[in-house]
């Protein structure tokens, strides 16, 4: 053909597509800061986790960087099931790809499809097995025990939560977990549309696990302002300022835990 080859193509036709900056070799947008954590795909490390039968996962957030809760991704094989968290350890799962089965022995068997969740309470025993590859994203946190009240097995559906209201917010807010002060943590589901933006500048006592499920955006952390796009997960400790700015051509939605309903004393 007539098409003359150019050598320096890169020059005239420069490729600053973010797909085209991920495969640069050794360039990531992941960050780890004292009070914050931006962990992208191409940073994500999966090997075996303990206790789970053809499983992979990436510990994203952990105790060692000052959280007091863990948050993994994990990847379920064919014919893979699960292991258990340790004692007094509550753990709560979102299905984000394929189908899994819970069982509790005695009580429950339930299918999870994409969207939903399941809140296990500390020290019960369960299972969770997949029959092809499923994805899932596990919170978990050491139970605080405050009141004589337990924490009961949940499962749940995303879609079936209602939108709350949120007093000079315009993002669409679903919790997942009762908000009775039994429960010490709740994973909050976020949608805003593109254009939409958080009007307070947070501050606060709270800590997050912030995984972005759809659309991109920029999110301030501290005083650093980072692109970010589905897929991207986000450690926050207390008191880092955050803030988050919806952009592109489809809504955002984020999965967020945050502790509650416990002194912080
Ligand atoms: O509830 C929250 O703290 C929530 N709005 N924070 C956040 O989205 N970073
Ligand atoms: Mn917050």
């Amino acid at each position: 053909s007539a098409t003359k080859f150019n050598p320096y193509e890169k020059v005239t036709n420069p490729s600053l597509a973010p797909r085209h900056l991920e495969d640069l070799p050794g360039f990531t947008r992941s960050v780890y800061e004292r009070d914050h954590a931006l962990i992208t795909p191409e940073s994500q490390v999966f090997n075996p986790l303990p206790g789970w039968v053809n499983t992979e996962g990436a510990y994203l957030i952990t105790p060692a960087m000052g959280a007091h809760f863990v948050m993994y991704i994990a990847k379920m094989g064919e014919n893979s099931s699960s292991g258990l968290p340790q004692n007094e350890v509550e753990r709560f799962i979102f299905l984000v790809e394929g189908e899994v089965e819970l069982s509790t022995f005695s009580r429950y068997r339930h299918h999870l499809l994409v969207d939903s969740y399941t809140y296990l309470p500390p020290n019960i025993d369960h299972k969770i097995t997949a029959a092809s590859s499923s994805t899932i994203i596990i919170f978990e946190r050491r139970y605080l025990k405050e009141r004589n009240e337990a924490p009961e097995l949940i499962i749940g559906n995303t879609e079936e939560q209602p939108i709350l209201e949120t007093s000079g917010e315009v993002f669409a807010l679903r919790k997942l977990l009762p908000t009775s002060p039994t429960y010490d943590f709740n994973i909050h589901v976020m949608d805003f549309q593109p254009g939409e933006y958080l009007n307070v500048k947070e501050l606060h006592y709270f800590q997050h696990g912030l995984v972005l499920l759809e659309g991109r955006g920029i999110y301030r952390l501290g005083e650093k302002w980072y692109p970010v796009q589905a897929g991207d997960a986000i450690w926050m400790a207390p008191f880092v300022t955050q803030w988050y700015a919806a952009l592109g051509q489809s809504k955002s939605r984020y999965l967020l835990y945050k502790d509650v309903n416990r002194d912080p004393l």
